[in-house]
Formats: structure tokens, sequence, C-alpha cells
């Protein structure tokens, strides 16, 4: 049986839109489960919306709906985007959802089973936005939230209380017992200094508003936010519903988090984890927090971002590679367009886009396409293959260890590796006949890297990843590839057939382009393919391609390369056409054939003269065929 790895990440409040910082935390955890599937595991991953509490409960009041119409409207969205981000997740929770709720009343009730709630009053500060109760002594200058520095309110009620400084021992031993349990190390560390300083208890349930799950035995209280969205994790996977399920995938292997949660997952979950008997997970990671364009990312200053914005004009796997390798996890960072771009250009576009280009072009032109027959290896080969082997084990190592940028880094190293094998082979000096059997070894050698390259992308550039085994005529084996295809050199079979196409990243002229600014949310954005070189069958069928009768060719004056064609194009007409063949083609053996015209072109101006179309011709190095049909048929055929 597979091992598994359960993954999470929070469930975000549904008062806004999801933005940039929201759709950080989803990718990242999309290619930890990406990878962690990669590898051979039983993945879950779960994704969700919080959508009880004062917050949620108000910015519905403000859109003027009821606060489920509200929140179902919203949850579609956040489900939408995560599907055109090609999010992986396994499930997505809810926590209106009525099992979840069921589940909450059980838990809080073992709670009190425990003898870890009892009744008391409430009187002490409030952050709505933070859904966060803080002492006095906790609070910034004029009693502002220390998470978000918004003003907090007083709040006075008759509150359950769930008994927190009962575990403070507990859970301090733990951190003691497992260093790893909470990272990065320094987002331990503050949690350490807040159990040494000793936990208060805590309020649970709330009487101001009903907007939340009612508290078992008292349906005057709603259970607190916090307690309902982090019960989503255990609820998710069946607790009290379904046994096998639930003791197959708990204890979760790592909650995925921004740090300004951090304490509610490292010290009061594992805390209600403990007073119900449920082990821990085994791993909270608390990340850094994004800016963007050196601004912060607010909801309320109008300037979230919606992701497809940024995919749309850059690529999803662009955006992907460059949250990963950029922002060094853990930490605070910057998403800036211009170091996006010089990413792109750099990175993408130059070491990676070049490499593949290069090698397929040379495939292409030396071996009919066909993936070459290698034959003895020299020492410049061994140190190739080598460093693939070296790269292979720090990637793994990496990622196993959540060092993205590191892994990335590891295997942009070979990358250029790879290139500079190019450098010092000299291919193109090798094409005489001669040296044939080691230009072969060389281009086999440059097309395993890849592959091998390509593999190690699956889980972080799923598209380019894919993009690059089509290229190297293996597409039908990137669905089920995994580690086991890089576990030793040479699996590319020679024989296979490269394609050679379009850049695999277009480089990106900074002079050209305009930064993004604060955009609403779309509801539906086109999302970008074009990187693939692939596209729909209704895009081809925008290009209408007809059989045309080049009925009258001439020279045009002064230029050595046009020529002037009439063509008859039966029921559309005819068009005149103007075609840079001249160095081809005479204009007398022209007259008479039937060729193929793309009959909806825009018409364009070519040295003063108007071009109603254009004729289709296909070009190998120095060599220039028109492309003609296979036999007569009528001028005006439609091709398809
Ligand atoms: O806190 N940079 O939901 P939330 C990086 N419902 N990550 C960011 C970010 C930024 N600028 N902005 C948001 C909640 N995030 C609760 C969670 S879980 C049981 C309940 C990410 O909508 C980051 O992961 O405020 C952060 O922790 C989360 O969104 C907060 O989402």
């Amino acid at each position: 049986m597979k091992p598994k790895f359960y993954v999470t990440t929070p469930i975000y409040y549904i008062n806004a839109e999801p933005h940039i910082g929201s759709a950080y935390t989803t990718i990242i955890a999309d290619i930890i489960a990406r990878y962690k599937r990669f590898r051979g595991y039983d993945v879950f991953f779960l994704t969700g919306t919080d959508e009880h509490g004062q917050k949620v409960l108000n910015a519905a009041q403000e859109a003027g709906k009821s606060p489920q119409e509200f929140c179902d409207e919203l949850a579609e969205k956040f489900k939408k985007l995560w599907e055109d981000l090609e999010i992986t997740n396994d499930y997505f929770i809810r926590t209106t959802d009525e099992l979840h709720m069921k589940v909450v009343q059980r838990f809080v009730e073992k709670i009190k089973e425990n003898g870890d709630i009892y009744k008391g009053k409430y009187e002490g500060w409030y952050c709505v936005p933070c859904e966060s109760f803080w002492n006095e002594d906790e609070l910034g200058e004029n009693k502002t939230c220390p998470s978000c520095g918004r003003k907090v309110r007083w709040v006075s009620e008759e509150n359950y209380f769930f008994r927190l400084s009962k575990y403070n021992q507990r859970l301090l031993e733990i951190f003691q017992e497992n260093p790893n349990f909470v990272e990065p190390d320094f987002r331990r560390n503050e949690m350490l200094r807040i159990l040494e300083k000793g936990l208060k208890d805590i309020s649970i349930t709330r009487t101001s508003f009903k907007w939340g799950v009612p508290m078992p035995g008292d349906s005057d209280h709603v259970i607190y936010v916090w307690v309902d969205a982090l019960i989503n994790y255990v609820s998710a996977i069946g607790y009290t519903w379904d046994e096998e399920k639930f003791n197959r995938y708990w204890p979760a292997d790592l909650h995925l988090i921004g740090k300004e949660i951090n304490r509610f997952h490292s010290l009061i979950w594992p805390a209600m984890l403990m007073s119900v008997g449920l082990p821990l997970p085994k791993k909270i990671y608390a990340h850094g927090w994004l800016t963007f364009n050196g601004q912060k990312i607010s909801k309320s200053l109008g300037n979230a971002i919606d992701p497809r914005v940024l995919v749309e004009k850059y690529g999803l796997d662009a955006i992907r590679y460059y949250l990963l390798r950029e922002i060094n996890f853990g930490k605070d960072g910057d998403f800036s367009e211009d170091n996006l771009i010089g990413r792109i250009n750099a990175d993408l576009a130059n070491d990676l886009g070049n490499l593949l280009h290069r090698t397929t072009a040379m495939i292409a032109q030396n071996f009919d396409s066909k993936i070459p027959q290698p034959s003895k290896k020299e020492s410049v080969d061994n140190q190739l293959i080598l460093g693939s082997l070296e790269t292979i084990q720090k990637f793994f190592e990496n990622m196993d260890n959540l060092r993205f940028t590191q892994a990335l880094e590891q295997l942009w190293q070979f990358i250029s590796l790879s290139n500079k094998y190019i450098d010092l082979t000299e291919p193109w000096k090798l094409s005489k006949i001669a040296v044939k059997d080691r230009l072969a070894t060389v281009l086999y050698n440059l097309a395993e890297s890849l592959r091998i390259i390509a593999t190690l992308l699956k889980p972080i550039m799923p598209r380019t990843s894919k993009e690059i085994y089509l290229r190297l005529g293996i597409a039908q084996e990137w669905e089920e590839t995994n580690d086991k295809a890089v576990e030793k050199w040479g699996k590319l079979k020679p024989g296979m057939i490269v394609k050679h196409g379009k850049p695999l990243f277009p480089r990106i002229d900074i002079k050209k382009f305009e930064k993004i600014t604060a955009t609403k949310f779309k509801e539906e954005v086109k999302m970008v393919t074009e990187e693939l070189n692939i596209i729909t069958i209704e895009d081809f069928s925008k290009v209408e391609l007809r059989v045309g009768e080049v009925l009258e060719a001439e020279k045009i004056e002064k230029s050595e390369k046009l020529l002037k064609l009439k063509v008859d194009l039966g029921e559309l007409g005819e068009r005149q056409i103007v075609a840079g063949i001249a160095k081809h083609y005479s204009p007398e053996e022209l007259i008479g054939k039937l060729i193929i015209v793309v009959a909806n072109l825009k018409p364009a101006k070519l040295m003063g003269i108007e071009s109603q179309g254009m004729l289709l011709a296909a070009k190998d190095g120095g060599k220039l065929k028109i492309l003609t049909v296979d036999g007569s048929l009528k001028p005006g055929a439609k091709v398809s």
C-alpha cells in the first residue's frame, strides 16, 4: 500500500474575493501535493472556505444579501479560481456544510465531556478582521490589533471557555521533543516565547450574533469561528463519519499557513486535539507574507489582484516558477513584476527555452527528427551524466524539506551545465558524416537531459513539463510519469520523433510592458494557453483556408522578393495576393497552380500594394515550396 500524505491550506475567509496572497499558499500546497503524488504517495489535499463569524456576516450585510446566499456566491468564485489555476485539491470544504457543522458540535461536546469547557464572563478586546481576542498588554498604540493594526473593540459577554492553559506544559514538551513541529524555526521560537509566558483560557462562543454553529445544549451561543474553522481539518476527512478514511489520513502531514495565524494552528489547535484524544499534525509550516509591486496586498485598499490577471499576462507556469524561485519560502517577499519579467527572460526563455530549441532543431536537421542512437561516451558526457545524478538527488532532498528555492536553483544549475555541454561539444561542427556517431551521442545526451529536467518539473510547472515531453516525442508517457523515470540515465528511447516548435517562453520586452494595477475580480478571465503552443479546434477553425487557382502572376518593381498574384477563390471571388516567393518561383511557373490561401486575413499593404490574403508555403533552410493540392479541386474548396 502506498504511504499517505495529507496536506492542507488555511480555509480562506469568504468575506472578499481571493487574491494573490491566498493563491500563493494554495499554489505552494498544490506543488507539494503534486510532488508527493509524483514520489508515490497517496495524497489528500484539502482547501476550502471559512464562512462563519462576525466578519463574513458584516460583509454579507454590506452586500445586502443573506449570509448563506452571500457565501454560496463567493464559494463558487473560490472554486472557479482554483480550477482556473489548475489546483489539484482532492476536496473543497465549506464550514457551512451541514456535515462539517455536525462534526464541530460533536468535537466541542467531546471537549466538554473531558471537562475542558466552562462558562464564564468574557471581557476584553476583539479584532473583527482577524476574528481574534487580545489581552490588553498585547495591543498596539491607541488600542490597535497587534496582527493587522486595526482598531479593536471592547467585548463583554457571558461565554463558554476552553481550558487552553491546562495544555501549556504538554505543549512545551511537544515543542521540545519535536523541533520540527513548527517551521521555520524563527516562527517556532515565537510560539515557544508565548508558551513560556503562559497560555490563558480562551472564550470559544459568542452571543452577540447568530451566524455560526450553535453550541450544543445552549443555542443562545454560537461557536467561535476559529474553533469551527480549525475543526475543518478533521471533518473533511471523515472524523466521526468515516472511520476508515479518517484513520487513513489523520494526522495531517502538513498544515500550510501564513505566519499571522500561527498561534491558532500551533497552540490552540494542538490543545483542542489533545483534549479530544487525537494525534497532533506532524508539521505546521507558517510561511511569510507577500507584497505586490512593493505594496501591501489589502482587500480594503482595493489593490488585491485577481491572480488570473497575472496568469493571463505571464502564463501559469511562469507564475508558479517565480513564486517558488524568487520568494524565499518561509520569509516575507515582494511579488515584483520587474523581477518576474527578469526571471522569464533569463531562466525560462534563455536557459530552458534555448536548451530545448537548440536540441530539437539540431535533431530535426541532422537526424530527420528522430532521437539518435548514442554510442561511446567521452569524459564530457560523463560529466553531464554525473551532473544529472547529483541534481536529481539534491532536488529531491530540497523538495522533501520544503526548500523550493534551493531545489530550483539546483535544477537550473543542471540546465546551465547542459547549455555549457553544447558549447563544449560544438555539435554544429560534428554534422559532417565522419563524426556523425559523435553528433548522435551529443544530441541524445541533450535530449535525455531535457527529459530529466521536464520530469523533475512535473509538479512545479506541469504545462511546461508536458510540452517538453511532447517536443521529445514522448507525450503519451507524461500523465503516468513519476520519480521512477529519473532512476537512471538513458531511459529515453532512440527513434522517438521530436517536434521542433515555437519558443517555450517568448521573451518579454521590459520597456513595452505596463504594470498591473488593482483589478476587480474577474468572473471569466480568459486563460492563456499560447505559452504551450497548443490551440483548440475552435482556435483552428477561426482560420479560413481555401484552395485558390493562380490566374496571373507578375514581379513587383524594385522588389527582389515579392510577386503579385491574382487568385481565383471560387465563391469568394478573385483576390490580389502579394507573396514573398520571387526568389523561389518565376511568375510563369505559378500560373494554373492550385494553392492554399488564408482567406480571412486582414488585408495588408506590402510595398504599397494591397494583399487580400496570404498563401501558404513551407521553408526548409534556404528552400521554399508553396503548398498545393494533391489532384484537382475547384477553386474556393475549403481546407480543414
Ligand atoms: O485567516 N501573503 O483566512 P484568510 C501571503 N479563515 N499569504 C497570504 C497573504 C499575503 N499577502 N494574504 C493571505 C484566515 N495569505 C482564516 C483561516 S484556517 C483554519 C482559517 C494567505 O482569508 C495565508 O495563507 O485571512 C494566510 O494565512 C491566509 O491566506 C489567510 O487567509
